[in-house]
């Protein structure tokens, strides 16, 4: 964990997180096709999450293992599991989420630049199989990621 001003940032390994990713898809496999997750409790408010923005489509809330001194997920209410799932279906509301993720990068003072991630099945690390788009930002960022 790094200190930066007063934000707090893990910058240890991300094994743990592969691992978790490499857990999920096991048991993701199982049940392929919607199987409701951890995201859908903070959707339905059974699990308490720092949101910082909904509406009738998605929410933003920040990463509880923040990986950089801003780091948010913004998720869709409905439930699709991955970003290799989507269809031309999801056209509207794939740009929903970009829309909203610009929009809460400009809330939270992001004014130098960010960066914008979805993480896909096995290779992508994915860890919970509810597609989530990942913003990151508050420090320089390293080209190519991990
Ligand atoms: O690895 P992927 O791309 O699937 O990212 C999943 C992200 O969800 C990780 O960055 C986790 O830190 C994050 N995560 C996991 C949980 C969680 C969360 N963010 C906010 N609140 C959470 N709760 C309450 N529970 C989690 N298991």
């Amino acid at each position: 964990w790094k200190l930066l001003g007063k934000a707090r940032y893990c910058t240890a390994s991300n094994g743990d997180e592969v691992d978790r990713a490499k857990q999920a898809t096991v048991e993701s496999s199982r049940f392929r096709n919607k199987k409701p997750t951890i995201f859908s409790k903070i959707i339905d408010g059974t699990l308490p999450a720092d949101i910082l923005y909904e509406d009738s489509k998605c929410l933003a809330f920040r990463d509880v293992n923040p990986q950089a001194p801003v780091h948010f997920l913004v998720i869709p209410r409905f439930l699709l599991p991955r970003i290799s799932q989507a269809t031309s279906e999801h056209v509207q509301l794939l740009g929903h989420l970009l829309l909203v993720a610009r929009n809460v990068a400009e809330q939270q003072g992001l004014t130098d630049g960010y960066r914008v991630v979805i993480n896909d099945g096995v290779h992508g690390s994915q860890s919970v199989y509810h597609l989530h788009v990942h913003v990151l930002g508050g420090r320089q960022m390293s080209w190519p990621p991990g």
